[in-house]
């Protein structure tokens, strides 16, 4: 007889076998009997299905550094191997369909005496479960060097899982501050351990352009570098610089290696460029592109550069050759294309965008923003995408097909979900974790508004009481924001994101019945092991 795991159960029998699981997230359901299966030196993966031979062999690789074991991965059907994958549906095409990407992600796992056998019917499924096994297993499994003294065991269980939402995103912002492949590598890996599906990049700020464009090659050369940082606060006066030249930039080379890395951990990267505004980057590279007066470098300062994109037929022509190629590059279907904070005084001081308006029979500036946005709408469904913005989006009116981001609060996107629009909640107030998390403030490195501390991330629901019962999913999921005006190092970004990413992690995944902050907390500390064994430096609190 197993013994029943109800996890957010308060009466929660007191098994060291248990605790020891400390799964974060947690599972749909656990149950675990008595008896330890241990990884014998010769264990071998076997795999099944469609996708398969991609998870079974990123597993061997997980598996290989702390072990040393070097795991043969053979395709087989049968019982021979004491690690057995399979998938059962043929395709392995249900990626980024957020709709659809839910089926694709459940999974079982069952541990006995003849050793771990993982189950799904996509190889998305595998992807989670393998994750799930590098939990189960001792966490000196995630140490980068060989673990000799270890015991491989772990308990005879029976799981099933499935994540609550299609979207469980993290964000990043690599335009305030540049992060290097390798970096953006160790950082979804980090995301991969907890089941997140989506890493949103930030590519494109007024502070900073980082994605080579082979058809306007200033892009990088010009946008990707600025000539100095602000030194403290946003609103300090005199405005101090660091006088140290900040930069960098993706090759198509390099964002490939970034894809090909998060794809094979069933991740997908959404790319963001911002427009039409936080583009000064790109103005100062193209000045046709902005409205007179165009600045020649990079915004130094953060907050909001009044320089904007116009709507000139060129420019759209631009934007369209730029998405072609961030298409050729991310093959997931959203492109998110911005669209916050637009300083639309440019384009009522400009004789000619205000002639192209009464051209297009458009009246105010903000329906300028939708007339643009609808444009570029159009042409990446044209191309079997679908486009993706923040919420300002809406002001200018929606159009078929759009999803809002809603960042300014829930407001927006209980909004756009009440009128049959997709969803995936950002909200500030919760989920921004440039914020500062821990008080006193003035005892943490420099950061953003007042606290958002875990428990507040944690209860955090993404699906506010005003949507209507019948809207309730188009509300795809939520993400945590990681804008990096003061994070600059891989260190600082590990020390903002964990562990309130383990928080929202769970909170994407698990019902929001069984979410329970007390027990979450009990497991947490176990957990900040497995954080230490992979290197990350997550914030000591809570
Ligand atoms: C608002 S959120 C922004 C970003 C800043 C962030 C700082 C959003 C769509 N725009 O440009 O980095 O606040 O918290």
């Amino acid at each position: 007889m197993g013994v029943g795991y109800a996890l957010h159960n308060k009466v929660m029998p007191k098994n060291p076998q248990l605790q020891a699981l400390s799964l974060i997230p947690a599972v749909h359901s656990c149950i675990v009997h008595p008896g330890l299966f241990r990884l014998p030196v010769g264990a071998a993966i076997s795999y099944e299905g469609a996708g398969a031979a991609g998870v079974a062999a990123l597993l061997a690789d997980y598996l290989r550094p702390s072990t040393g074991f070097a795991i043969p991965v053979v395709e087989e059907v049968g019982r021979g191997a004491c690690l057995r994958l399979s998938c059962s549906t043929a395709s392995t095409a249900c990626e980024d369909q957020a709709d659809e990407d839910f089926p694709c992600e459940s999974y079982s796992i069952r541990i006995d005496s003849t050793g771990i056998a993982l189950t799904a019917d996509h190889a998305a499924g595998l992807a989670r479960g393998i994750q799930t096994l590098r939990l189960i297993l001792p966490s000196d499994i995630l140490c980068r060097e060989r673990r000799c003294a270890a015991d491989w065991a772990v308990p005879f269980l029976e799981i099933e899982d499935r994540p609550r939402f299609p979207w469980r995103g993290m964000h990043l912002d690599v335009a305030r501050h540049f992060f290097g492949v390798e970096e953006i590598c160790r950082f979804i890996d980090l995301i991969a351990l907890h089941r997140f599906n989506r890493l949103h990049l930030h590519l494109t700020d007024d502070q900073g352009w980082r994605i080579e464009i082979l058809k306007y090659p200033r892009l990088a050369e010009i946008g990707a570098w600025r000539p100095c940082t602000l030194i403290g606060t946003e609103s300090a006066r005199p405005r101090l610089y660091d006088n140290t030249p900040h930069g960098g930039f993706y090759t198509h080379g390099d964002l490939r290696r970034i894809v090909d890395f998060a794809a094979r951990r069933h991740i997908t990267i959404v790319p963001e460029l911002d427009m039409p505004g936080h583009m000064q980057a790109a103005i100062a590279a193209y000045p046709e592109l902005g409205n007179g007066h165009t600045p020649t470098e990079p915004r130094c300062h953060w907050g909001v550069s009044h320089h904007i994109l116009n709507v000139e037929p060129g420019t759209l022509t631009f934007v369209r050759d730029v998405l072609q190629e961030v298409m050729d590059l991310f093959p997931g279907k959203f492109i998110h294309v911005g669209g916050d904070e637009v300083p639309k005084v440019e384009w009522s001081d400009s004789r000619r965008v205000q002639k192209r308006m009464r051209e297009l029979g458009i009246h105010d500036e903000a329906a300028l923003q939708g007339w643009f946005t609808r444009q570029i709408g159009e042409f990446l469904a044209s191309h079997g995408r679908r486009l993706i913005g923040w919420d300002e989006i809406m002001d200018g009116g929606l159009f078929q097909g759009a999803t809002v981001m809603s960042w300014r609060g829930e407001a927006g996107g209980i909004a756009a979900a009440t009128a049959g629009y997709d969803v995936v909640m950002a909200a500030h107030q919760f989920l921004y974790f440039d914020f500062y998390q821990a008080d006193p403030v003035c005892e943490e490195p420099l950061a953003n508004g007042t606290p958002i501390t875990t428990g507040r991330v944690y209860a955090y629901d993404p699906v506010p009481a005003g949507v209507p019962e019948d809207k309730r999913h188009h509300i795809l999921g939520a993400q945590g924001q990681l804008w990096s005006e003061w994070i600059s190092t891989p260190e600082h970004l590990d020390y903002m994101a964990f562990p309130r990413a383990c928080a929202l992690a769970e909170a994407l995944w698990i019902a929001k019945d069984r979410k329970n902050f007390r027990d979450f907390l009990e497991r947490l500390r176990p957990h900040r092991g497995r954080l230490a064994a992979l290197g990350c430096n997550a914030h000591p609190q809570p």
